[in-house]
């Protein structure tokens, strides 16, 4: 270690006993209506935002401009023949704030088709990486080579009046949610099917499509990704992907700026990138007991080999939710409906038997719960969608549709920067030691 890494390490102790012992003597106090606690600890339950478009009860799950799940799934449009919502009718949802009819969601459709051409300069920056990255690095090498194309970025340099700005923002938002398929798709055929791509088939919808571009043509797997497409798209306002979009929208940096941060946010382990991990920690907890079909004694055991070697059971906890996830029960449904006696599956069912349990015993974790990420990678698995590195691109092709609808919202109504403030220890401890 070089000697200014080993000064460095020598303060990490003291000044990690230093915040616990304050927070021990002063958490519950406040300044204005946040306790200390909240300060440290990651703004939980400290109302920052507003967002529209979906709002998180921590017993209930999501809801989409008051919708539930369930209630999309009845209520809003599916294709012939299938019963999944179509994504494009959740984003009619959150963007108007009405239920739209099977004639506002084929219009969303086609004009998404219409705008959806890739340019080929985005297809040469994820190229100039190397065929082995990360899928989310390559996404967002994508994400960002599309922001040449901002309307926004453009008619700002023109001198647009602030009262117009949501107009070239929903350019921006509808062509980027237009493009992000084609550009995920050319990033799985590049990176697991020796570069050979699909073209688009503008008969189909927009997750439909996007199926057919990955290589699954099968009309259940088109079904679980109308599905999939819905459930992840937007999780109220403070989530790290939404909160990074609106944060970094906030400066007026155009659509794709502000969604290339979120979608790094969605790329840590404790967001987004904890589906592919789900189905990594199942497949070695396999591999370590010789393959088969774990029993829920062989399931226990692994569990508390992972949290003694300091590690998180991945899928499960959340920072809001304290009942099983929502959109976990209805990929669950799915799975139920379409594959009862997959093996993963039922390793899936046996995790969720034997989870919760382990995790209430360690008296800290605040919800032990299942989340989406618990189960969306057994549903893509069965299909034979197995590289499980790519599972977070879906996820974030999905997150636009809400970040998306937002983002144009604020502009729409001349959101502020967003700018908090913070404090350091001396200056609480300095505080306290007057009062
Ligand atoms: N396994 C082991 N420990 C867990 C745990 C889990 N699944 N969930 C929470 N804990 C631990 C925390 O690490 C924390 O430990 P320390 O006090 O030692 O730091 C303690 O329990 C208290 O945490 P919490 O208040 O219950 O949870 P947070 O709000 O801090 O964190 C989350 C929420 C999601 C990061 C956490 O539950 C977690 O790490 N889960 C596993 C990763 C995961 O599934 N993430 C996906 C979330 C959904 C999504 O965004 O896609």
């Amino acid at each position: 270690m070089s000697k200014i890494k080993a000064h460095f390490a020598t303060k990490i102790e003291p000044a990690v006993k230093d915040i616990r012992d304050f927070l021990a003597k002063h958490g519950d106090e406040k300044m204005g209506d946040i306790t200390v606690s909240q300060l440290y600890g990651g703004m939980r339950g400290m109302p920052a935002l507003i967002c529209e478009t979906s709002k998180l009860d921590a017993d209930e799950g999501i809801r989409f401009r008051g919708y539930s799940i369930p209630e999309l799934q009845e209520k809003l449009p599916s294709m012939v023949g299938g019963k999944e919502p179509l994504p494009e009718a959740v984003f009619y949802l959150m963007l108007m704030n009405e239920i739209p009819d099977d004639d506002h969601v084929r219009r969303l459709s086609n004009n998404w088709a219409r705008r959806s051409i890739v340019p080929p300069h985005v297809f040469k920056a994820i190229d100039a990486l190397p065929v082995s990255s990360h899928p989310m690095i390559q996404f967002n090498a994508g994400i960002m080579a599309l922001a040449t194309e901002s309307e926004f970025a453009r008619a700002y340099r023109n001198g647009i009046n602030k009262k117009d700005y949501w107009d070239p923002t929903y350019e921006d938002a509808m062509n980027l949610i237009s493009r992000l398929p084609r550009v995920a798709a050319y990033i799985y055929r590049r990176r697991y099917h020796n570069n050979e791509h699909i073209e688009p088939n503008h008969d189909l919808d927009w997750a439909g499509n996007f199926a057919h571009m990955l290589g699954f043509d099968n009309a259940e797997f088109k079904e679980l990704m109308r599905l999939y497409m819905t459930i992840h798209c937007d999780h109220e306002g403070g989530n790290v992907s939404a909160h990074a979009v609106h944060l970094v929208g906030s400066t007026l940096s155009d659509a794709y700026l502000s969604f290339a941060a979120g979608m790094n946010g969605l790329a840590g382990p404790l967001h987004g990138l904890a589906n592919q991990e789900v189905i990594r920690w199942i497949q070695d907890m396999r591999q370590e007991l010789g393959g088969g079909l774990p029993s829920k004694e062989e399931i226990a055991a692994y569990c508390k080999k992972t949290l003694a070697d300091g590690k998180v059971i991945p899928g499960f906890g959340h920072a809001v939710l304290r009942k099983t996830d929502p959109r976990y029960t209805a990929q669950r449904e799915f799975a139920l409906e379409h594959m009862p006696h997959d093996d993963l599956f039922l390793i899936v069912s046996r995790v969720y038997e034997v989870v919760p349990d382990i995790l209430k015993a360690t008296g800290k974790v605040k919800n032990p719960w299942p989340n989406v990420d618990a189960h969306s990678g057994q549903l893509l698995m069965h299909y034979g969608l197995v590289e499980y590195e790519f599972y977070t691109v879906l996820f974030g092709v999905s997150r636009a549709l809400g970040t998306m609808a937002n983002l144009i919202w604020n502009r729409a109504i001349g959101a502020p920067l967003e700018r908090p403030g913070s404090t350091t220890t001396e200056l609480l401890k300095e505080r306290f030691a007057k009062k």
